[in-house]
């Protein structure tokens, strides 16, 4: 079966995911796109084999040519979206956050289980790149013993003009959240957010930040968001275990030795370091529901555990105090993090 993909949002990630479905996903046709900005989504349709443009976004969920949903409008405008494509039985995969507020993700979350299937997935697309994947390889083999810190990096080249201090956390640090929990097989449970001293290119947002946060059987996550780094987008990770750590550096990079200097190229943003995340996330998306593979992307669960921490981690960054985070029992409909009992002890002092 091809899958009929409607978008709506044809912004950075919108266009980046109807080139992909079109270019380079099996499966899969774009039929229809949506914009505030018409001519942005004339131009995106354009550009792609079989879209047309359609002018209401609801209108878009219920065509009938359309049996699944993208959602990369901007974040407030999540929820409602979500909402009307489960009202419709329809397969939709939001972008991060699933909702900035967590009552949003709890309306969303009851809608699914009055549907009473999983039809929500969450764009966290690190899950599918293959350095994390090895990273929870190695970290769920025996060689490493029990983790113990989580060391994170998260720099942007250059953050948009007025973007406040929150969305560091909410738009950027909540990818670490959930890649957190996802490499650890567990939740959080408290989170301090410090604020060294602004970048003068970065004022009046604070940036960068320092978080801090606990997961519940006691390792530590250290998360360093820095948008304004000046240089080029870098994401790095490295669990440090007991018997040893492992690392997650760029991905094939080229190094050039040139006038006495060892260059390594940076990108300037997160689609061609992640370039094969969202190729995995989007083909596995489609798979999912034109072949009934099982579906690997985080669902609507992980984005409420992910907006919960975020939530927190702007409370701890206003109060200067730690938060605790909490939130409701998951439902039986969602899996629980994969991990292992063993990577989950709690780690008692000697
Ligand atoms: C951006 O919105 C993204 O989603 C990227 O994945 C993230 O790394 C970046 O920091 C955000 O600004």
């Amino acid at each position: 079966m091809t899958v009929g993909v409607g978008i709506i949002g044809t912004g950075v990630m919108g266009a980046e995911h109807g080139r992909l479905l079109d270019r380079e996903i099996s499966g899969a046709q774009v039929r229809a796109v949506f914009d505030l900005d018409a001519g942005r989504a004339a131009a995106i349709a354009a550009s792609l084999r079989s879209a047309r443009v359609c002018d209401d976004p609801f209108e878009l969920i219920t065509e009938s040519t359309v049996d699944a949903v993208v959602v990369a409008s901007s974040d407030p405008t999540h929820e409602q979206f979500v909402l009307a494509a489960l009202a419709a039985g329809k397969p939709v995969l939001c972008e991060k956050p699933l909702a900035p507020d967590v009552a949003g993700c709890e309306r969303i979350i009851a809608a699914e289980l009055a549907a009473g299937r999983q039809l929500v997935s969450v764009g966290f697309m690190r899950r599918f790149d293959p350095g994390y994947q090895q990273l929870k390889q190695a970290v769920e083999g025996d060689r490493l013993g029990l983790p113990l810190m989580l060391h994170c990096t998260h720099r942007n080249q250059q953050a948009p003009a007025g973007l406040s201090s929150e969305l560091l956390i909410s738009g950027s640090a909540v990818h670490e959240l959930d890649i957190a929990r996802w490499l650890l097989g567990e939740e959080l449970s408290r989170v301090t957010v410090h604020r060294p001293r602004s970048s003068r290119v970065s004022q009046p947002t604070e940036d960068p930040l320092f978080l801090v946060l606990e997961s519940s059987s006691g390792v530590l996550i250290d998360i360093e968001v820095f948008l304004n780094s000046g240089y080029g987008y870098e994401v790095r990770c490295e669990l440090v275990a007991e018997q040893g750590t492992v690392f997650l550096d760029a991905p094939a990079p080229i190094i050039e030795r040139r006038a006495g200097d060892v260059l390594r190229t940076v990108p300037a943003d997160w689609r061609p370091r992640f370039a094969a995340a969202y190729r995995n996330e989007l083909q596995n998306w489609i798979d999912s529901i034109g072949r009934g593979l099982p579906c690997e992307a985080a669902t609507s669960w992980d984005g409420y555990a992910a907006t919960v921490a975020a939530q927190a981690a702007i409370l701890a960054l206003r109060t200067g105090d730690p938060q605790p985070i909490g939130g409701m029992a998951r439902p039986e409909l969602y899996p629980a993090p994969v991990g292992s009992d063993r990577l989950t002890q709690t780690v008692a002092p000697a």
